[in-house]
């Protein structure tokens, strides 16, 4: 599948999606008039955010599962993975600490490709994401239902640092940056949402950076 298939693929999903009423999180966009969400400054570098344990995964060792509510759990290995459809976008991040990184570019697989896999039940409405140093956040369905959401593996060109959550972490850019886990290790589908590692300690359910959703 060449990439403008793919890119056709996905926005077919993305419209399959809405048609659903999946996408609708009873928020309105707020006007993004301006780059940078309020209260945040831009940085250059790219610091590392995590609970101070890197996990060290190789790629032979690595795993990668999906449950919970829906059709057709699956298991990868990394070569599982590899073969996918792979997407490269370029994106801003932003994080709760208050810096915004401009046009970083991420390479992995689309997450629409793999609700196409998994084929989430009409009931889920949620996700937990599990990562090796036993971190987790939840994310509401809606928000990682857009081709802009990968499980990135590349950042510029380049493998992602194990730092910055390699061999594989989750990338969505629209949400403040601690709900893009790294390490990434398995994901459950959820009817009701339940807080992860943050929000049980404060930090907003949603966590949208344009309507400075820090804490819940
Ligand atoms: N597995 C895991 N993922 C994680 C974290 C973590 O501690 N463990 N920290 C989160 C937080 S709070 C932030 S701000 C970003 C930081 O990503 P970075 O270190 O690549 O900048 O990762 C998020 N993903
Ligand atoms: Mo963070």
């Amino acid at each position: 599948m060449d990439e403008s298939e793919l890119r056709q693929k996905l926005i077919a999903a993305k419209q399959r999606w809405a048609r659903e009423g999946r996408l609708l999180t009873g928020r309105k966009d707020p006007e993004k008039t301006r780059r940078l969400p309020p209260g945040q400054r831009e940085t250059r570098e790219w610091p590392v955010l995590d609970l101070g344990i890197t996990p060290r995964v190789h790629t032979d060792d690595w795993r990668f599962s999906v449950g919970g509510a829906v059709e057709a759990p699956l298991k990868w290995e990394w070569r599982d993975f590899m073969a996918q459809p792979q997407l490269e976008i370029t994106c801003d991040m932003h994080c709760v600490t208050a810096w915004s990184r401009y046009d970083n570019q991420f390479k992995g697989v689309p997450f629409l490709h793999l609700l196409d896999l998994v084929r989430p039940r009409p009931e889920a409405r949620f996700v937990m994401l599990r990562s090796f140093d036993d971190y987790t956040t939840n994310v509401p369905l809606a928000d990682l239902a857009d081709e802009d959401v990968l499980l990135a593996h590349s950042w510029q060109g380049k493998p992602i640092d194990a730092e910055h959550g390699g061999p594989m972490r989750l990338l969505l850019p629209k949400l403040y940056l601690w709900k893009s886990a790294k390490w990434l290790r398995h994901i459950t589908f959820m009817d009701k949402d339940a807080p992860g590692y943050w929000e049980q300690r404060g930090y907003h359910m949603r966590g949208d950076p344009w309507n400075e959703e820090r804490y819940g």
